[in-house]
């Protein structure tokens, strides 16, 4: 962040986080005030129950699934919710099969239920929250009934979740990509979070609703300016204060340090549109994982100036004019911050061989060609660690008390530590105090709200995106390991029996899947453990093989984050005469899933 502002004196640094987690953080600073996961994990558990809403997490998070376990061993009920049977799902007390893109509508009616049912912990509504009444109202019509119909999910099981959620002592949801990337992501965790509030469920052992953080250290990224609004600690760039206080740390004029820049999907299309000329980017390779990659692969070709830091030739360092060899996280040294808020240490196992060279070294020698070194003079990582820490005392990610031997010594350091010799904050809310000035949490109302592409006559099926468990995001790194190649060696298109058999497919042979943006050919994978009106495609492969050439560019207002999670796709069998199918009428049958 330091060296985009002041080095490139640029305002238009993001990071990718925002195809990540943003809808999490912005809804959790409007309702919570506070981006951070509101638990260490060990409170999962402690829970009596657990609900896991838009989370593989047997897949993706296996050793976050050992503390749902650890619960379940305490008699812990589990609810998950997911257009597919996850693994997780198999063993889960309560399944809610609902349709990609609707999850607002369940959350609101589960909250309809609740306050109909007087399953609510008043005391802490009365004490410790605001606008309780609004987000009443804003459910006062969404029954279950009304909600089976939007969700897909039965209403007698819509009702079960609430009773299970509202007359359980203690209780953890646990959400993460299904129900975020959305355009109406940060809505989806208002609606969420205020099931948490409702019913007294946060700042309490085993109590919280927590979104699951997906990259390595895409915690600690969002908290200390990567992002385009952002300063370190969490801090607001277009803040005076704040403004005032970092660049006190940094030793420039406030004036030096640009305003607020254009989160990512918009920098694409202003390089789209020729507003922006030049790139550089680091850890990022938008031509896998950027939403419709054919609009993508265009905006990259038109960049006057291309440069790019990865240890492989990436996908989109093949646009590049310029690649530098970095590191890998094995070969270097630093930290990073858990979904839990956890600082961690990292330490470097090899060196980097060749001609490669340290991420930072090659920023700072960036930093000193551009005349900007007095900013960067650093010797090793722990002075720019040290540093961050003092940019963020006072902010809300404030790592004042943290030194890397505290971190080795005591496996890790919860933030906020706000003085020197702080123990850390595994546990925020304590005593239902919240980041707000009067410390009370917010309610929200949330409309029910359409996703941005619906079904229609031309693409009648939704699409849905994600991951498998042998693959790694963009795939730059998992798709050169042979054994997990091996695995899962090229996307499949995953299907419903129902489905295959109207368009005349078996398991294994190709289909071709159109959406308004382009088309992919991929054998399909039949299962019944999707919903018969959903298709889900993993996302880890380039070109041809690539999801994101089908999937939607809009974003959500508030967080930016583009809708990874709906699009609507046309499936047919690839090369044959495909007959015209509606899945529009395939929508659950009793006991199904
Ligand atoms: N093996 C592996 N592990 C990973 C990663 C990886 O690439 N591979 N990536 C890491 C990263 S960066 C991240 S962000 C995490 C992501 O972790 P997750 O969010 O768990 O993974 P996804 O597969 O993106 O999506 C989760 C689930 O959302 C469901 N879903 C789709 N649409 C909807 C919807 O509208 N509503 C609901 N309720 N569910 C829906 C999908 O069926 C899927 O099962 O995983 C991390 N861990
Ligand atoms: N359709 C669809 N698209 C998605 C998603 C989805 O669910 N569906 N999920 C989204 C999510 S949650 C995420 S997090 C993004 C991820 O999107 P990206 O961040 O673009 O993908 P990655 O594969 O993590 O890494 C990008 C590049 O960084 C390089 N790299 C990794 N570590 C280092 C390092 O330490 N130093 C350097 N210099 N380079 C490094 C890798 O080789 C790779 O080329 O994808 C998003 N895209
Ligand atoms: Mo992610």
């Amino acid at each position: 962040g330091k060296f985009a502002r002041l080095a490139l004196h640029t305002a238009n640094l993001d990071y990718n986080g925002r195809f990540c987690m943003v809808s999490a953080g912005t809804g959790n600073k409007k309702a919570l005030g506070v981006d951070r996961a509101p638990n260490p994990w060990s409170d999962i558990s402690l829970a009596d129950v657990v609900w896991v809403a838009g989370s593989n997490v047997a897949e993706t998070f296996p050793i976050t699934t050992s503390y749902i376990w650890r619960a379940r061993d305490r008699g812990a009920k589990l609810i998950v919710q997911d257009p597919r049977v996850v693994p997780l799902a198999r063993t889960a007390d309560l399944f809610l099969p609902v349709r990609p893109g609707t999850d607002s509508a369940l959350f609101g009616a589960v909250l309809h239920v609740l306050i109909e049912r007087d399953w609510l912990d008043h005391d802490f509504i009365d004490n410790h929250t605001v606008n309780f009444d609004d987000a009443a109202a804003a459910v006062a019509d969404m029954t279950p009934a009304w909600a089976a119909g939007i969700t897909g999910v039965p209403a007698e099981r819509i009702e079960e979740a609430a009773e299970l959620w509202g007359t359980s002592a203690t209780g953890m949801m646990l959400h993460a990509r299904g129900i975020e990337q959305h355009t109406k992501g940060v809505d989806n965790v208002l609606a969420a979070i205020n099931l948490g509030l409702a019913t007294g469920k946060f700042g309490k052992p085993g109590c919280g609703v927590s979104t699951i953080t997906g990259q390595g250290n895409g915690q600690g990224g969002r908290e200390h300016g990567h992002k385009c609004d952002q300063l370190p600690g969490n801090r607001d760039i277009t803040n005076p204060e704040h403004r005032a206080a970092v660049a006190k740390v940094w030793n420039c004029d406030e004036a030096d340090i640009p305003g607020k820049g254009l989160p990512a999907e918009e920098l694409i299309e202003a390089i789209h549109d020729g507003t922006i000329k030049g790139l550089l980017s680091i850890c990022f390779n938008p031509l896998v994982s950027a939403p419709d990659s054919n609009f993508t692969r265009e905006a990259l070709d038109k960049l006057e100036f291309y440069a790019v830091i990865d240890f492989f030739l990436s996908e989109s360092a093949h646009h590049a004019d310029v690649v530098l060899p970095g590191s890998l996280h094995e070969e270097d040294e630093g930290t990073s911050t858990s979904g839990e808020g956890r600082i961690i240490k990292i330490n470097a196992a090899v060196s980097p061989p060749g001609e490669a060279r340290r991420d930072w070294e090659i920023l700072l020698d960036i930093a000193e060609r551009l005349g900007k070194s007095e900013y960067f003079p650093y010797t090793n990582t722990e002075e720019i660690f040290d540093e961050l820490c003092r940019a963020s005392t006072g902010g809300t990610a404030d790592y004042t008390g943290a030194t890397w031997q505290r971190i080795e010594d005591e496996m890790g350091l919860f933030w906020p530590i706000p003085e020197v010799g702080h123990p850390g904050t595994p546990r925020l809310h304590e005593g239902g105090q919240f980041h707000f000035p009067d410390g009370r949490a917010r309610f929200h109302a949330v409309p029910y709200k359409l996703s941005a592409e619906v079904v229609d006559d031309d693409y009648p099926v939704l699409l849905t995106t994600g991951r498998v468990v042998s693959q790694y995001l963009s795939g730059t790194q998992t798709r050169r390991i042979a054994a997990l190649v091996a695995q899962y060696p090229e996307p499949l298109c995953e299907m419903h029996p129902r489905l295959a058999d109207s368009i005349g497919v078996a398991d294994g042979d190709l289909v071709t899947v159109t959406s308004r943006r382009g088309t992919i050919t991929l054998p399909a994978h039949v299962v019944n453990t999707i919903r018969p009106d959903t298709v889900f495609i993993p996302y880890h492969w380039p070109g041809g093989q690539s999801a994101n050439q089908l999937t939607n560019r809009a974003v959500d207002p508030l967080s930016k984050m583009p809708e990874f999670k709906v699009a609507a796709v046309r499936v047919e069998r690839a090369g044959g005469n495909a007959p015209t199918i509606d899945a529009r009428d395939m929508d659950l049958h009793e006991g199904q899933l």
